[in-house]
């Protein structure tokens, strides 16, 4: 094994002073959904359901971190990182979406807080990584306006216990994933593929987003975000329906989220297309949506070849496969779109919002010498750094992720940890990505 060998080019004394290195971790994706009196959520019946999942596997014990936290909590310090993001699972706190909590869940959460606090890291919290409560979607989900005041019932009750402790807070993780990848492409939970219900859905998320905040800020609670995913959109060849269909990409992944929260209004592109299915009223939520955020998380990790399919409706695109090198998740390895995007959004927000790169990592099944992880995640810190002396206000940066865990509809085989976790006996291993950070971080922050 060559993991003490193995260095990362950057040190911690290559970023500002108070830089944040973290790890993240999502609650389905490594708690085990079926311990501490969680209710089903709608991951554990899709994944039921033949077909829609690799092996039919689900959440149910994934990395049984409910019972580990602590194990994995030492992981976290011991690799010298200074943050620790997780999510906590709606419906472990109210298994059936409201009404009732799960006093065990609350106290879970609790004790996971006290547990991240004591060992010197900051509690970095999302309120949804995707884990909606199947009583909840049995009445539509995302579909229905009624989920934002549902998610704010829920937003009061785990951010009355445990908000007072986090560092910060985002509401959502990757709206595109909870609306577009879930309602267009079907790809995750619920499993639609129709564009009435995508519509809805990339609207009632940010609704939820908007009600959330305005809880929380009449809480007074501070620090308060959310998390973006971002996808480099690249036309796949140099023809005018090429450069279209990339930017209809990038306005649905890129732009309809940030523009509505920032801005206060879709992207005429996206609106085309999606306009007519919109619920009644729309324009009136805007002004909720875009109350000011205290921080952006922004999770990146890869670009897309974008072209377009004049045979199929709006946005009438396809992708086709690029030319660099990949992942095991079949993504390319392209560091300068996280740099573009970092100077983007910096751009979009004159400069005045902080930013964090909540995610960004690679699936490779290398069980413990992960060279190929400690190169993207180099290529990946290099253009972070490269923006940050652009300009950009980057705070922090979380790798995605800290154990390999539950990659939703590819199953367990898709390993993004540096930690590797033997799923039959849980015995957790440091990869070598998680030495090599161990030394980069070691070194201290340059003196005031
Ligand atoms: O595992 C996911 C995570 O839940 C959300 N962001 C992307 C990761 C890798 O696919």
């Amino acid at each position: 094994m060559t993991s003490d060998t193995s260095r990362f080019a950057f040190a911690r004394s290559n970023f500002p002073k108070g830089f944040r290195f973290g790890a993240a971790t999502a609650a389905y994706q490594i708690e085990g959904s079926s311990f501490g009196g969680a209710g089903p959520c709608h991951w554990d019946t899709f994944a039921q359901t033949p077909g829609n999942t690799a092996g039919a596997e689900d959440g149910s014990v994934a990395c049984d971190h409910y019972h580990r936290w602590e194990e994995d909590l030492d992981l976290v310090r011991d690799a010298g990182l200074d943050a620790y993001r997780f999510s906590m699972s709606w419906a472990r706190v109210l298994p059936e979406g409201r009404g009732q909590p799960n006093r065990e869940g609350l106290d879970y959460y609790d004790r996971l807080v006290d547990g991240i606090l004591e060992r010197g890291l900051e509690p970095w919290a999302t309120l949804y990584h995707w884990d909606m409560p199947a009583a909840l979607s049995d009445l539509g989900g995302w579909r229905n306006r009624d989920v934002a005041d549902w998610f704010a019932e829920y937003t009061q009750i785990i951010m009355g216990r445990v908000g007072d402790r986090l560092k910060g807070t985002a509401t959502l993780n990757e709206p595109w994933c909870v609306a577009w990848l879930s309602h267009f492409l079907g790809h995750h939970a619920p499993g639609l593929r129709d564009i009435r219900a995508a519509a809805r859905a990339m609207h009632h998320v940010l609704l939820a987003h908007g009600r959330s905040m305005e809880v929380m800020r009449a809480m007074g609670l501070e620090n308060l975000g959310i998390v973006l995913n971002f996808e480099h959109a690249r036309p796949a060849d140099e023809s005018d329906g090429a450069a279209l269909a990339a930017a209809r990409y990038d306005g649905i992944y890129n732009r309809w989220f940030i523009e509505a929260l920032l801005h206060r209004r879709y992207p005429e592109i996206v609106l085309e297309g999606l306009a007519p299915h919109l619920p009644a009223g729309w324009e009136d939520d805007m002004d909720l949506i875009g109350r000011p955020l205290d921080w952006l998380g922004v999770n990146y990790y890869t670009c897309n070849r974008v072209a377009p399919d004049p045979d199929q409706p709006w946005p009438a695109l396809t992708s086709v496969p690029g030319p660099l090198p990949k992942t095991d998740m079949d993504w390319e390895i392209a560091p300068d779109g996280l740099a573009f995007f970092l100077k983007r959004l910096s751009a979009l927000s004159d400069g005045n919002l902080p930013i964090y790169v909540t995610e960004n990592g690679m699936a490779d099944s290398a069980p413990e010498d992960d060279q190929t992880r400690i190169a993207y995640l180099d290529s990946h810190f290099a253009a972070a750094r490269a923006a940050i002396d652009d300009g950009v206000d980057l705070r922090g940066y979380f790798v995605w992720s800290l154990l390999d865990n539950y990659e939703w509809a590819f199953g367990y085989d898709k390993r993004f940890g540096i930690v590797h976790v033997d799923f039959d006996t849980q015995k957790r291993t440091p990869k070598a990505s998680w030495h090599a950070l161990r030394a980069a971080l070691r070194e201290p922050a340059p003196a005031e």
